[in-house]
């Protein structure tokens, strides 16, 4: 019998697979926030083709309903660009009705296309473009989530987010620049400058730079048994088992380390918290 008050029960347990997740164990530990869904959607609702957030994997087990899914590998994605839009990529909305002047590389596309039943889970791979289509009422659950393994495309793809808003928001810059262009300091503008990217950035896909690698931070100290705040009604702290060697997370996260510290942009000096978790990463590797 489970003594448990309601509100305390937890309704599902992610599968032993799922668990090696750095996303969720941190949020659940310092946010209000995570990266879990319920999505309900009535027959022939739709959600249109997306890859998910920074590259994250995604799994979704249906718990009633039967959904049809259009999978396309990375190495396909140019095939989904609009024609001469190829630098924003914007993609097809829907697969099953693509107006071939404007997308005219997809017909050569071949998507993997699955039924997924009521029970069934389905694992989604970083970077891979996705529609899902409810064949009939659906209910499921689905995690966004990350680790060692993926940890480099979340990070390049990071990467590739911050220079996206930096283009956007080329004339802000050219306006800092130029109000302080003849002050005692001409450079004070790059702090606010980074500082505004940054804001844009986690507006836009909710995290930037410091969540990032607070995120590394709490995964790396729980893979290495060092005390680490957790929130176990929300996210029970993963067996070590079911995560990877721990050499072969520090050389994933070393990696992304090195090629941070030699960006140009040099957001670690310029913001505080950066240069802090930094240097606590540092500590652990
Ligand atoms: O079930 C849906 O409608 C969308 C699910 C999805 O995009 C995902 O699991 O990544
Ligand atoms: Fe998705």
């Amino acid at each position: 019998m489970c003594t448990a008050s309601p509100s305390q029960q937890a309704f599902y347990n992610t599968p032993d697979i799922f668990r090696d997740d750095w996303m969720n164990a941190y949020y659940s530990a310092h946010t209000l926030d995570d990266f879990r869904f319920v999505y309900v959607g009535a027959a022939g609702t739709f959600t249109p083709l997306h890859r998910d957030v920074y590259t994250s994997y995604s799994w979704s087990t249906n718990v009633s309903g039967r959904k049809r899914w259009w999978l396309f590998p990375p190495e396909q994605t140019p095939l989904l660009l609009r024609k001469g839009g190829e630098e924003h990529l914007e993609t097809v909305y829907d697969v099953r009705d693509v107006d071939p002047a404007q997308f005219p590389q997809f017909v050569r596309a071949q998507p993997v296309i699955i039924e997924q039943g009521p029970g069934e889970t389905i694992f989604v791979p970083s970077g891979w473009y996705h529609q899902v289509v409810n064949l009939t009422d659906c209910i499921s659950i689905n995690h966004n989530w990350c680790n060692a393994v993926n940890l480099p495309s979340l990070y390049e793809s990071m990467c590739a987010k911050v220079t996206e808003v930096e283009h956007s928001l080329y004339d802000v810059r050219q306006l800092l620049s130029q109000a302080s262009a003849n002050t005692p300091n001409p450079d004070a503008w790059k702090a606010e400058w980074v500082a505004i990217v940054q804001d844009v950035v986690e507006k836009d896909a909710g995290w930037h730079w410091a969540t990032f690698w607070r995120m590394v931070h709490h995964a790396l100290s729980l893979a290495m048994g060092r005390n680490c705040p957790i929130n176990p009604d929300l996210w029970p702290s993963t067996p070590r088992e079911l995560m990877p060697p721990i050499d072969f997370i520090k050389t994933r996260v070393r990696g992304c380390f090195e090629d941070f510290l030699k960006r140009p942009q040099r957001e670690v000096e310029f913001i505080l918290e950066l240069g802090k978790v930094l240097g606590d990463v540092s500590a652990l590797l």
